[in-house]
């Protein structure tokens, strides 16, 4: 057994950011990496509201793999600035940053993105996600060529982050570019967030999964209550919406999709805890939450 004492020379140890607009993967790619589920996945854009690291120790060397809010132009709400506001000042820091994009899709969102890196000095990788794609992979080259004309980046990989393709080009990029040092988090651990944190984000997984467009976005989850004990961990959960009508929503018909969340949520976290889980659910209003910058970071962001 090895301990790290801080002075074994060999090992290296960093900070890797991911950023990029809402909906192109950075997410899938950080689980990928780590190999865990560290942050949650939907086929809807904006669903990373928080800074999670995915910790990611292999051979001699530790990489924190720090997922990011997708950069979006809409600052419409008091949420929405501040998931843009976490997702920049997330790159204080940073040993490298992954500014991923979708292969074939270049939009004016990606550019809004890259833009924000202008005066960023860390290193700056493009990874193009999404290969799974395209059956021919010759018919990216076009594509990858367009998006590396739009900054000096330096280096490009094309992944694809739900086949797990192409992840050891990627990990090549970077090892060599974190600073040599003592690993900055425990070799056992895979992420920076309690079970607490990961209990609500796998409800707000389902429940965007679940509930039909926008009211999603206007969702949050407080867990009131956490209790572990020796046979099963109990986990109150509340889910605060801002209007009253969303409630009724939420709540569905008897009963049926507020049960439908639980239990496929408590699910996910039996997966992710390895224990049983008793969750219990309730449905709250606070008007208009999302404009208020005070409730939205009192509720967790
Ligand atoms: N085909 C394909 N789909 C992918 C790949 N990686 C991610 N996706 C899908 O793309 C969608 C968005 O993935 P996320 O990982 O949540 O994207 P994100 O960039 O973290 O999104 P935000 O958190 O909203 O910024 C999900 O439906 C994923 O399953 C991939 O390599 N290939
Ligand atoms: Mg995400």
């Amino acid at each position: 057994m090895s301990q790290d004492t801080g002075q074994n020379t060999n090992r290296r140890s960093g900070m890797v950011a991911l950023v990029g607009r809402p909906n192109v993967g950075k997410s899938t790619l950080v689980n990928a990496l780590v190999g865990e589920k560290v942050s949650i996945v939907t086929p809807k854009p904006q669903t990373t509201r928080h800074r999670i690291i995915g910790v990611l120790t292999e051979g001699e060397t530790q990489i924190a793999l720090v997922d990011t809010p997708g950069l979006h132009t809409s600052q419409k709400t008091a949420l929405n600035r501040v998931m843009n506001e976490t997702a920049v000042s997330s790159l204080a820091g940073i040993d490298v940053v992954l500014f991923v994009v979708e292969a074939g899709q270049w939009r004016d969102e990606d550019a809004a993105a890259l833009a924000r890196l202008a005066r960023i000095k860390a290193p700056v990788g493009l990874v193009v996600n999404k290969t799974d794609r395209f059956k021919d992979k010759t018919e990216l080259l076009p594509f990858m060529e367009q998006v590396s004309g739009e900054r000096a980046f330096d280096f490009v990989v094309p992944v694809s982050a739900q086949r797990a393709d192409n992840l050891q080009a990627l990990m090549t990029e970077l090892a060599p570019r974190m600073p040599e040092g003592a690993y900055l988090f425990p070799e056992d651990e895979y992420t920076d967030r309690n079970m607490r944190f990961l209990a609500a984000e796998s409800v707000r997984e389902k429940l965007t999964l679940f509930l039909q467009q926008e009211l999603p976005y206007s969702v949050a989850i407080e867990i009131e209550s956490f209790e572990s004990g020796p046979e099963q961990i109990e986990i109150h959960a509340c889910i605060w919406v801002s209007r009253d009508n969303h409630k009724s929503i939420v709540i569905g018909k008897g009963g049926a999709m507020l049960k439908k969340i639980g239990r496929a949520a408590r699910l996910d976290l039996v997966d992710r805890l390895g224990q049983r889980v008793d969750l219990r659910l309730w449905v709250k209003v606070r008007e208009n939450w999302i404009d208020s910058e005070a409730a939205v970071r009192e509720l967790g962001h």
